[in-house]
């Protein structure tokens, strides 16, 4: 056993996304392109030695493999301790929690989220700071920069480290921890949330449906739900993990939870439905004939958190990323505290979580989190709508429209073209950027446009900027699209087109959303020209 440098060359490509570095399974299994990549982790956090880290993934195909080379390199760089997941499995908010738990100097997650997973699917892996948070910009350029000027790495070649059992192993100097995945995380559960009163929900027979999609959250929604709160067995479906999630996307939102959908609007519906993804950190939430759009779900959490045990004292602030709706605002308005706007990724939600600044953040994207952990987290905001649900006393649709009649209603839709040509994205893109200038001001088939830009953030802790993070058109009366480019997507480009638009009530609360926003999506067309350009009559996913 000893530790080997190896050769490598730069590999091209190896730029961190909005979570982290994802490919196509093969790619990541070529001779030397995991490697250079956690080599490139290592050297752009001034080296390993000494350090501790957190490692686990979402348990998709390749997961063990990396696993077992992310140890070795990390024994070979010198550090002292890496805690892992049983099986090297952890879901994303419960590697963020270790990582804080035990202030360790962050975390290496083995995730593509909500991408398929198997051989031909996707694979990923993102670094963590010490926050718990998933690396911010700075430090993945770091990555990206190591990662095209290293020419070396270093491994320890050694045996396999038997991750199947609880407790310490030595890899050379190196410490392996395992622990369990679950344990932790559900005790942190148990601290913000009244698992006695959810005890007596279940109790008194409200019934409900969690669809895991075999992914990670199976084996934490089966211990918090079914075996601490006393949901019927059987409440939690499709539990077992699996490493091609079962051949389906992982991916919590209508169109991908179809079963789960079918189910909540069926005859013999629960009271309650629920769906998380891959690695765990997203959610969709479904009452009975009623779909929650995860920006109204991030509005309701903010109105209603106090309701629950850590959130009793309220929130302090909330942040949403730019394309979710605005439902959030008028909740943070009517409470009198700040809501922030922050680009697309939970990476810029960390600095005014880590100031104080924030208690609540969300995106459109089925992403909920507080300031519990650094991460979006799937079977938080489950676990919330269950404790305001239970506190309530009322049921998902009684809560959507009474806060509804309240606050208004912002009718709200994303639809996604996706696995197109880049050049076509891209002149999608430019055909709407060079008409922004133009726009404030004028009428574009019946509607005025006040302002229009490419989203630039400014830090408000760090004054970092962040430049060109999504083109957005605002309409009078509270409409709005804006037009993004996925930084998650593994084949071809993904264009986003969110769309928004405002009721204030009292009518009006109950249409139809896409007929609602007919009008938005006519002046899309009309300025963007998605179809024109790319020949695409309809969205892929629409949520
Ligand atoms: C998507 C979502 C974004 C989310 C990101 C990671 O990014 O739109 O809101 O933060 O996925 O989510 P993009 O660039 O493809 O639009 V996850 O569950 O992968 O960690
Ligand atoms: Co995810």
């Amino acid at each position: 056993m000893s530790v080997i440098i190896r050769e490598t060359r730069a590999i091209e490509g190896q730029k961190p996304g909005t979570s982290g570095l994802r490919k196509k399974t093969p790619v990541f299994m070529q001779p030397g392109y995991l490697e250079n990549f956690v080599q490139a982790i290592f050297n752009a956090i001034d080296g390993a030695r000494g350090k501790t880290f957190v490692l686990g993934g979402d348990g998709r195909f390749f997961n063990d493999r990396a696993a077992q080379v992310i140890l070795k390199m990390a024994a070979a760089n010198g550090a002292a301790r890496v805690i892992v997941g049983q099986g090297a499995i952890l879901s994303t908010p419960a590697a963020s929690h270790l990582i804080r738990l035990h202030q360790t100097d962050g975390g290496i997650i083995l995730s593509a989220s909500h991408n398929p997973g198997g051989p031909d699917e996707d694979f990923g892996v993102k670094f963590n700071t010490p926050n718990g948070g998933p690396a911010p910009e700075s430090v993945t350029q770091a990555i990206y920069e190591e990662s095209g000027r290293l020419r070396e790495y270093a491994f320890f070649d050694a045996a396999d480290v038997d991750l199947s059992r609880i407790g310490e192993i030595r890899l050379g100097e190196m410490i392996v921890q395992v622990v369990d995945p679950v344990s932790d995380y559900a005790a942190m559960m148990e601290k913000l949330f009244d698992f006695a009163k959810l005890r007596t929900l279940f109790a008194n027979g409200f019934r409900m449906r969690f669809d895991a999609m075999h992914a990670v959250t199976g084996p934490y929604a089966t211990e918090i739900l079914e075996h601490r709160l006393g949901a019927a067995p059987g409440t939690v479906v499709n539990g077992r993990p699996l490493p091609d999630f079962g051949g389906g996307h992982p991916d919590p939102n209508p169109v991908w939870a179809r079963a789960l959908m079918d189910e909540m609007f069926g005859p013999d519906a629960p009271d309650f439905g629920a769906a998380s993804d891959g690695d765990g950190d997203r959610n969709m939430i479904v009452g009975r004939g009623i779909y929650v759009s995860p920006s109204d779900s991030l509005a309701v959490l903010a109105a209603n958190a106090h309701l629950a045990p850590g959130y009793r004292g309220g929130i302090r602030g909330v942040a949403r990323s730019m394309p979710t709706s605005a439902a959030v605002d008028r909740v943070a308005r009517a409470l009198g505290i700040a809501c922030h706007e922050t680009p697309t990724g939970w990476k810029f939600f960390g600095n005014l979580l880590d100031a104080g600044q924030v208690t609540l953040c969300g995106e459109e994207s089925f992403g909920t989190g507080s300031d519990h952990v650094r991460e979006k987290d799937g079977l938080w905001a489950v676990l919330l709508w269950l404790n305001i649900v239970a506190e309530r006393a009322e049921s998902v649709t009684e809560i959507l429209t009474i806060h509804w009649r309240e606050h208004g209603r912002n009718y709200y839709s994303r639809h996604d073209y996706e696995a197109l040509p880049a050049a076509q994205a891209e002149e999608v893109m430019q055909a709407l950027r060079s008409r922004l200038g133009s726009l404030p001001g004028t009428e574009v088939q019946g509607m005025v446009a006040e302002a229009a830009d490419d989203f630039a953030y400014h830090d408000p802790v760090d004054g970092s900027v962040s430049a060109g993070q999504g083109l957005r058109v605002m309409f009078a009366g509270g409409s709005r699209l804006v037009l993004r480019l996925s930084g998650t997507g593994t084949e071809g480009a993904t264009l986003r087109l969110y769309l928004e638009h405002f009721v204030a009530g009292p009518e009006g609360l109950a249409g139809d959303v896409q007929a609602t926003l007919a009008p938005v999506i006519a002046v899309a067309e009309d300025l963007a020209g998605i179809a024109r350009i790319t020949g695409r009559k309809t969205p892929d996913v629409i949520t």
